[in-house]
């Protein structure tokens, strides 16, 4: 792989940029592999990424059936943090979260991991409450958040209303070391790092079909013909029913739409990242000044990737009384993504029916930030067959016994 660096800038400066290689390489299926990992977002890439770098399986192909990171990956608001409430969620998102710290060194590609501050603020009695408690777990959990009070989240903010005409601002849980990251960077970092070791990422390659025998898979069924296998991963979000359909079990899933916008740039006026969760909204500006909005998911189950308008209405309401001077901004583009939802809002890395299959699905509306940590847990589980202490508590049979991970505060995100 060429490596990146102010090197390669300069010599390709003196060649007019006519020696950068293709960043990963566009290969026709083989016959068989040793895995294959269906979707290739965030998650099945970082997957692939650590089967090849922490366990050395490498004859990996990633199929998928659009281009690469053109899911939710691509689609997302680019939140990190990882002040959940219950200790398998902190674990995982705090694993995930310093992986972010030094994603670029390790993908040998930028990024933009941006540790620019987390705040969720408090603005009902219930809500500071349910923070205090968020930040005394995370604080035996070793996840660095403190409760704030209103007049340091107006110091951290100063175009917050903290008076809020509805719900006046009580404080907010913070997280130093949360932020933000650029989305297809993530996904083309991890897929140029895949490409490097030897793996075949297939794009327009949809999966059709599930093929097993005696409890086992033996391969799939693909826009490109029939690829042989001996171990499965599907980590398709929001088509991860539809994956299961085809291997004969059902989870315990269903696929709403979540969609943001953003507007026209303006000059930097804001650089923490705010939820407001009560009025429901949150936002961010990005490096290029679009302000970054987004709101709840939709109430009913759909595979459009575009939303529904009341959504639009009703998140922009509520960030016009949290930070009144965006009333006058332009609106520039506005998209959805199909998210996975479980009945407690924490994802499945789990073990299937069938052997030698794997999911990882289920992570919502919250999985950016859980990219690396989930690629981390996901390839531990294909490479061994058993998950380890960071998937141990996601399996999906928690819904049959009842020990669910409720993270349904801790997600931020109405549902
Ligand atoms: P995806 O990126 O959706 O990848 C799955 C891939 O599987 C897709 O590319 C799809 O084309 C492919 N696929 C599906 N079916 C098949 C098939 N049959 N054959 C082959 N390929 C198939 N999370 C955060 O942490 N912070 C945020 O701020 C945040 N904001 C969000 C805002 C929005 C509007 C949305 C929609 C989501 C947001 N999320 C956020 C959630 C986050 O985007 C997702 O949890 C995460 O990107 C899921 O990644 P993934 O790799 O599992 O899925
Ligand atoms: O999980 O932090 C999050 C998030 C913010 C917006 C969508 N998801």
């Amino acid at each position: 792989m060429q490596r990146y660096s102010v090197f390669a800038i300069a010599r390709e400066a003196f060649r007019h940029h006519l020696g950068w290689e293709r960043a990963w390489a566009a290969p026709e299926p083989k016959p068989s592999y040793d895995a294959i990992i269906v979707g290739a977002g965030g998650h099945g890439l970082a997957t692939a990424y650590y089967l090849g770098k922490n366990h050395g399986i490498t004859n990996v192909a990633i199929l998928e059936k659009g281009w690469l990171g053109g899911g939710n990956t691509g689609r997302n608001t680019t939140i990190i943090r990882s002040n959940y409430l219950q200790d398998p969620s902190a674990a995982i998102y705090e694993k995930s979260r310093s992986l972010y710290e030094t994603l670029s060194q390790d993908l040998n590609y930028n990024v933009m991991f941006s540790p620019r501050g987390v705040m969720m603020l408090a603005q009902t009695h219930h809500e500071v409450r349910g923070y205090l408690r968020t930040q005394h777990a995370n604080a035996l959990q070793g996840v660095a958040t403190e409760f704030i009070s209103p007049q340091r989240v107006k110091e951290l903010c100063p175009i917050l209303n903290i008076d809020g005409p509805r719900y006046p601002v009580l404080g907010a849980l913070w997280q130093a070391r949360g932020g933000t990251g650029r989305h297809d960077a993530v996904a083309w970092g991890y897929a140029r790092a895949c490409s490097a070791m030897g793996m075949h990422i297939i794009q327009n390659c949809e999966v059709t079909g599930v093929r097993s025998e005696n409890g086992q898979v033996t391969g799939v069924d693909t826009t490109k013909g029939f690829i042989g296998t001996r171990k499965l991963g599907m980590v398709v979000a929001g088509h991860s029913g539809q994956l299961a359909e085809m291997a004969g079990f059902r989870l315990p899933i269903e696929a709403v739409a979540l969609q943001a916008l953003v507007s026209e740039p303006i000059k930097p006026c804001m650089d923490v990242v705010v939820m407001a969760n009560t009025v429901h909204g949150y936002m961010s500006q990005s490096d290029k000044g679009e302000m970054v909005i987004g709101g709840g998911t939709d109430g009913f189950n759909n595979y459009t990737q575009r939303g529904s308008f009341h959504h639009i209405e009703e998140t922009l309401r509520a960030l016009v009384e949290t930070f009144p001077m965006i009333s006058r901004l332009k609106m520039l583009r506005q998209w959805g993504g199909i998210v996975d939802m479980t009945g407690d809002r924490s994802p499945l890395i789990s073990k299937t029916p069938l052997g030698n299959c794997f999911i990882n699905c289920g992570w919502g509306t919250g999985g950016f930030k859980a990219i690396p940590g989930s690629g981390w847990a996901m390839a531990e589980l294909m490479a061994k067959g058993e998950p380890g202490p960071l998937a141990e508590a996601f399996n999906m049979w928690r819904f049959k016994e009842g020990r669910f991970i409720d993270e349904s505060v801790a997600a931020g995100v109405a549902h």
